[in-house]
């Protein structure tokens, strides 16, 4: 990496944590509303392995699928952080025309397959994306991002055997945050090191790194993604990391210590890339401290200004591209009369 790369990484990290900080108090405000999940803490996971990946580079990238702590896997693949921004807002020009809000962003353009609700749904989504990329052969990879608790829904465990079995092109990506919303990680699942439970399971490559340093997740990704790209085989990734702030907007923590958050944001992924520059002589605190205005200014006067001036979905049009406006006339569902 040169040292504009890092540069750019430094300042990715830093835009996406903001980003997130902007949409909290957006929140506090009742202006975003329904459910919001953040990624502070986690910011190296999603740019670490969408940075060594093909995305945002037209219809022959990479698929990337996630579930509801989407915003940031979204942006980094390549969706306009305004239209991010506007989704979460509710507004028309949302990346889902703001029907979906921020559990559901999506964008084909950027082959970002969304963002999803239901804990453990992107598994069999990826793997039919993997599934389809192979038919095709287009070289295309998917990259299925979930967290820990994620695993312990049936759709792993019948994904992983499926990946296995049929030699898909998908990279599963575990961010061990150590929780699922208030229950740790030790009270719920019976080996906590999730990369081994599809290793002898389900015969699937895999491994497990640190989380909150950048750099180590670029070179793990790039191994892994190497292989599933040029083996044409899935392979399991586990990044540990940790959720600096709630599972949700309402969420008082009370699940866990005030020692154990302190050790973590020891651990800050920005902190040990902003250090490591400085000690290289890449950037001065001076400079981080300039990055950061930057980033406010962009965040304030551009993305947030968009999303507020944006017009609200029309009323008569709300069901628009949520329901068929052309059912199959022989489905008989509890809409039509
Ligand atoms: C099928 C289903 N069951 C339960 C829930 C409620 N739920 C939402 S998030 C969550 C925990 C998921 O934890 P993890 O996969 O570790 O992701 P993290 O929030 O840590 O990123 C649960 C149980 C849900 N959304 N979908
Ligand atoms: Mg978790």
């Amino acid at each position: 990496m040169n040292d504009a790369d890092k540069k750019r990484l430094l300042r990715e990290m830093i835009f996406y944590r903001r980003f997130e900080d902007r949409t909290f108090e957006a929140y506090m405000e009742r202006k975003i509303g329904g459910f919001l999940h953040l990624y502070s803490g986690q910011e190296a996971v999603a740019t670490g392995v969408l940075e060594m990946a093909v995305v945002g580079k037209g219809k022959e990238n990479d698929y990337v699928i996630t579930g509801y702590r989407d915003h940031i896997h979204a942006i980094k693949t390549g969706a306009p952080p305004r239209e991010v921004m506007a989704e979460l807002y509710g507004k028309e020009t949302g990346s889902s025309k703001g029907r979906g809000g921020s559990m559901h962003i999506f964008d084909a353009n950027q082959n970002f397959m969304g963002g999803y609700a239901l804990v453990g749904q992107p598994f069999p989504l990826a793997a039919g994306l993997a599934l389809g990329a192979k038919h095709k052969g287009t070289k295309q990879i998917a990259i299925c991002f979930l967290g820990d608790g994620a695993n312990n829904q049936g759709t792993f465990h019948e994904t992983m055997n499926m990946a296995s079995i049929w030699n898909l092109p998908v990279l599963f990506v575990c961010e061990n945050n150590g929780y699922a919303i208030g229950t740790h990680i030790a009270r719920s699942t019976a080996q906590p090191s999730q990369y081994k439970r599809v290793d002898t399971a389900y015969n699937m490559k895999s491994s497990q790194h640190d989380g909150m340093d950048i750099e180590e997740v670029m070179a793990a990704a790039k191994q892994a993604i190497d292989y599933v790209r040029n083996e044409e085989k899935p392979y399991f990734i586990e990044f540990m990391t940790y959720r600096f702030r709630g599972h949700s907007m309402s969420d008082a923590k009370g699940y866990r210590t005030k020692e154990e958050e302190a050790e973590w944001e020891k651990r800050d992924p920005i902190k040990i890339f902003s250090k490591k520059l400085i000690e290289a002589g890449v950037l001065k605190e001076a400079d981080i401290k300039a990055m950061e205005k930057e980033i406010d200014d962009e965040i304030e006067n551009d993305i947030i200004k968009f999303a507020e001036e944006s017009p609200e979905p029309k009323v008569e049009e709300l069901t628009r591209y949520v329901l068929d406006d052309n059912p199959d006339p022989r489905w008989i569902g509890p809409l039509q009369k």
